[in-house]
């Protein structure tokens, strides 16, 4: 018997952006669906997509429906998954789902693979996944490093949450040959923060000069992908104390409820939203549209 092999399900404006050699950019949707509260996960989702038009490229979310991955969703399927109820697919998840006509938004590392099958190059999401700060008891390290590690997407991301072990994180993207680029920044960004505590390895002025290293990371890189950090908005980041203490309460919250696995960073998303009165929930909206208007201009670089 042959195996089911399900195909990817490409969006009418996906397709023929892919035909032409069109500027196409994936978006994630498990920012969508668990890192954001509804009904503003909803507006958010066209937030972005018209952020990535208006800079000339085509926007592919991305999730998995009734078994057939989507590479670009149309406006009933968008609503599906800010709807709620979603499962989290991560990579390993993929096939699983398909092969039991399973649905779910997909993590970065999902996205990333999803869109490197369907051939689209860059992708835009909020924070990556990485290595948590307990990580030597619980080894509860993100998917979303490996997947970077052996998936040939640029990602564009405002660096990693600093409910995140930041320091470990960036090792494991050097050991993984990921190169991080700053985007204007000599800082690796902490999400809500500009400045994470650590500095980039390398740093970018224009899309165009991330396009060009991406070009040729292409060439000599060993496959692996690439991050784009980009810091928030200025007028967005976050408050240095509350950031402190939303963290605090939040890291403390996770573990007297004894919250592992992959509800861990949907668990603290949701009690920095709850605990800051919408200053997280505004910054990170910001920091997600800067990055899918980024994303863009660098997708319509590569394919110039
Ligand atoms: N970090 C954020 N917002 C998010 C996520 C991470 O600031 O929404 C989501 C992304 O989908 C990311 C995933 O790929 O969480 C990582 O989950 P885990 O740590 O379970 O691998
Ligand atoms: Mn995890």
């Amino acid at each position: 018997m042959m195996p089911h092999v399900p195909d990817l399900v490409l969006s009418p404006a996906v397709r023929a952006a892919l035909g032409s050699g069109g500027a196409v950019v994936a978006l994630e949707s498990t920012l969508l669906a668990h890192g954001l509260p509804a009904p503003r996960n909803r507006e958010v989702a066209d937030e972005l997509e018209a952020e990535v038009r208006a800079a000339g490229a085509v926007p592919a979310t991305i999730a998995v429906l009734d078994g057939r991955p989507h590479v670009g969703l149309e406006a009933p399927e968008l609503d599906r998954v800010c709807a709620g109820g979603l499962e989290k697919l991560s990579v390993r998840d993929l096939g699983v789902a398909a092969g039991l006509g399973g649905s779910g938004a997909t993590t970065v590392a999902a996205t990333a693979r999803l869109a490197a099958l369907a051939g689209v190059r860059v992708f835009a999401t909020g924070g990556l996944g990485g290595v948590h700060r307990d990580a030597r008891e619980t080894w509860d390290v993100s998917a979303d490093l490996p997947a970077l590690a052996v998936t040939p997407v640029l990602v564009v991301s405002a660096g990693v949450k600093s409910i995140l072990d930041v320091g470990a994180t960036l090792e494991v993207l050097e050991t993984s040959s990921v190169p991080v680029l700053g985007y204007r920044t000599d800082r690796f960004p902490g999400f809500y923060r500009r400045d994470a505590g650590f500095p980039v390895p390398w740093r970018v002025e224009s899309a165009a000069e991330a396009a060009a290293a991406w070009r040729a990371h292409t060439v000599l890189g060993p496959g692996s992908g690439m991050l784009l950090a980009q810091p928030v908005p200025e007028a967005d980041e976050l408050d240095a104390a509350l950031h402190e203490r939303l963290l605090a309460d939040g890291l403390r919250l996770v573990a007297e409820r004894g919250i592992t696995g992959k509800d861990v960073t949907p668990a603290l998303l949701e009690h920095f939203h709850a605990a800051s009165d919408g200053a997280s929930l505004a910054a990170n909206v910001a920091l997600v549209r800067a990055n899918a208007r980024l994303a863009a201009e660098v997708a319509v670089q590569l394919a110039n």
